[in-house]
């Protein structure tokens, strides 16, 4: 028999178990499909980036010998989706079997399954961490901190390990990090790629299908291929790792990457693997060009949070995305599609990902995620913007970030606290206070930073969830201390903003909300 092994667009590994063990008859499919770019309107340049990607992966796998079939978006017979358009495939070729790695999200996944026995589904082996290897680790435990499962990690693949010792004598440098920007600091600017004829062709056809989604193509400059992707992780290595650490979390008004990496989107759709990743960061430690507190803070993003949040995705799926135990019902803050905000460090933030399908960590974590905590944003209506704007956007990465760490919304099963915070937060790890229409140092008055109030707003209305928890004692301490009209002077001043914003219609699903 004759399988059809489907590759999907955040799959373009060669290294796969479906390729490496494709029969010579194989049929290997790449298919590009509108539904795939619809289900959440996707910035413009992550499905360039993706479909471009793909496009390049097909040359490869040809030039490797594998018989491709590629569906192009227009073409005639596509059926602009991807099961359909694998099983009209299948049966074109005269394929019984349908094979494919896990899909990435769950709604894919989920569908495939209920295909029946003619779909085979392979394990995605790209990962340090099996999906049952995690069941495995979680399994009788009562405490599942991100921190004891990268400990196990770092000793089951002896990275950045000496021995049974963590290298350098610690497993954790954080206290070195945390910097703000230090004015003058240079910063190195990210390698340039041409836009080639394939990418060209692929940015029409973007622009044409897709040009009402919130995002621009102009800065595109994504790598499209794992020959770009290398040219990234060496100029990272060499330019940007050893400050990654320091300034993992500031911020800055005008710096969209400061020395963050960028390689989430690679990593992601399969360029680069996360072990060459860590690999050479280790290597650049071992030689001397980069300190321990920026190479182990990497490798843990990497070993650590990237591996934990797909294993916590795996086990709590389906009913992880149903979650809502702050019980936030708004939908999504309007200006988020248009950026039109006068809160600056949100307007920047959003500016940054309208050009560019990325924001830091920071901005996504601290400004846009904490703005919609402290407003009470539903999970379902901001889950679904980020899997919308951000390059490296998959559910099995998004929805643990941004329903768990950032919404609260699991009950603190990923975070042992809520990231709220006050504008005294942002001004201290960013330079945006200063150019901002709003006063960082007022929490009320017509020029108090939002911010300022909403934290407090936030604290009080969910006392009874949170106030039992130790490392928010302190804060419930400030605020019970103030006197009784202080308190509902910033509370209504706090409901008056809200009151000015717009919010989209919330998520009529009754599950989500
Ligand atoms: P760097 O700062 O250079 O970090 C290095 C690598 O570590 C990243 O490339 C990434 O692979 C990994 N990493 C870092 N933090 C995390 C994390 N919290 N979880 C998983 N991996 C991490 N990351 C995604 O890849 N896809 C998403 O859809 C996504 N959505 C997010 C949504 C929210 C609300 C938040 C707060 C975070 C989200 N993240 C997501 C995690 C993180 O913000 C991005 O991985 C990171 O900003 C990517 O930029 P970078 O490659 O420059 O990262
Ligand atoms: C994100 C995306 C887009 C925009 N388009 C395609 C596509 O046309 N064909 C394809 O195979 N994959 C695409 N993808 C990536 C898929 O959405 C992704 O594989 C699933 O969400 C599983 O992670």
């Amino acid at each position: 028999s004759r399988p059809l092994i489907l590759i999907l667009g955040d799959q373009l590994t060669e290294s796969l178990e479906v390729l490496t063990q494709a029969p010579d008859n194989a049929v290997i499919a790449l298919c590009e499909v509108k539904a795939e770019g619809e289900y959440v309107p996707h910035h413009p340049q992550k499905i360039l980036l993706i479909l471009s990607a793909m496009r390049h992966f097909a040359d490869t796998l040809r030039d490797k010998g594998y018989q491709v079939h590629y569906s192009a978006l227009d073409d005639d017979d596509n059926r602009q989706d991807l099961i359909e358009e694998a099983e009209r495939l299948a049966d074109a070729y005269g394929c019984d079997d349908i094979r494919v790695t896990q899909p990435g999200e769950w709604r894919l996944f989920e569908r495939i399954q209920r295909r029946g026995t003619r779909w085979r589904i392979h394990e995605d082996n790209r990962f340090f961490c099996s999906i049952e290897a995690f069941g495995e680790w979680l399994d009788g435990r009562r405490r599942f901190r991100m921190e004891d499962f990268y400990r196990q990690m770092r000793k089951r693949t002896g990275l950045l390990m000496e021995g049974d010792e963590p290298a350098g004598g610690q497993w954790n440098f954080d206290h070195d990090n945390r910097n703000p920007i230090k004015h003058g600091l240079q910063m190195p600017a990210p390698p340039k790629h041409r836009l080639d004829d394939t990418t060209l062709a692929v940015k029409s056809l973007v622009e044409t299908h897709f040009d009402t989604h919130f995002g621009t193509l102009e800065h595109f400059n994504w790598s499209v291929t794992r020959r770009q992707a290398l040219g990234d992780l060496k100029h990272f290595i060499a330019h940007a790792l050893a400050d990654f650490g320091t300034y993992q979390d500031a911020i800055s008004d005008d710096e969209p990457l400061l020395f963050h990496s960028r390689l989430s989107a690679a990593m992601n759709i399969g360029l680069l693997s996360p072990q060459e990743v860590c690999e050479a960061a280790i290597s650049a430690w071992r030689d001397g060009q980069a300190p321990i507190n920026a190479v182990e803070g990497f490798v843990r993003q990497i070993l650590g949070w990237r591996e934990y949040v797909r294993g916590i995705y795996w086990q709590r799926m389906p009913g992880y995305k149903q979650e809502n135990r702050l019980n936030a019902r708004r939908g999504l803050p309007d200006f988020y599609w248009t950026a039109e905000t006068d809160l600056r460090c949100v307007r920047r933030a959003l500016e940054m990902t309208r050009d560019n399908a990325y924001a830091h960590h920071i901005q996504r974590l601290m400004v846009t995620g904490n703005f919609a905590l402290l407003c009470g944003v539903s999970p379902a209506a901001l889950c679904d913007w980020y899997l919308a704007v951000y390059a490296d956007a998959f559910e099995w990465v998004e929805l643990p970030n941004t329903l768990g760490m950032t919404l609260y919304a699991d009950g603190g099963y990923l975070g042992s606290k809520p990231y709220c915070a006050s504008g005294k937060y942002i001004d201290r790890m960013s330079d945006h206070c200063r150019q901002c229409r709003y006063d960082v140092k007022q929490v009320t008055g017509e020029r108090a930073c939002p911010f300022n109030s909403l934290y407090w707003h936030f604290l009080e209305k969910h006392r009874e969830r949170l106030k039992g928890n130790q490392r928010m004692k302190l804060i419930y301490g400030s605020w019970d201390k103030m006197q009784d009209g202080k308190r509902q002077v910033i509370l209504d001043q706090a409901e008056k903003f809200l009151g000015t914003l717009t919010f989209e219609a919330p998520y009529g699903k009754d599950d989500h909300a």
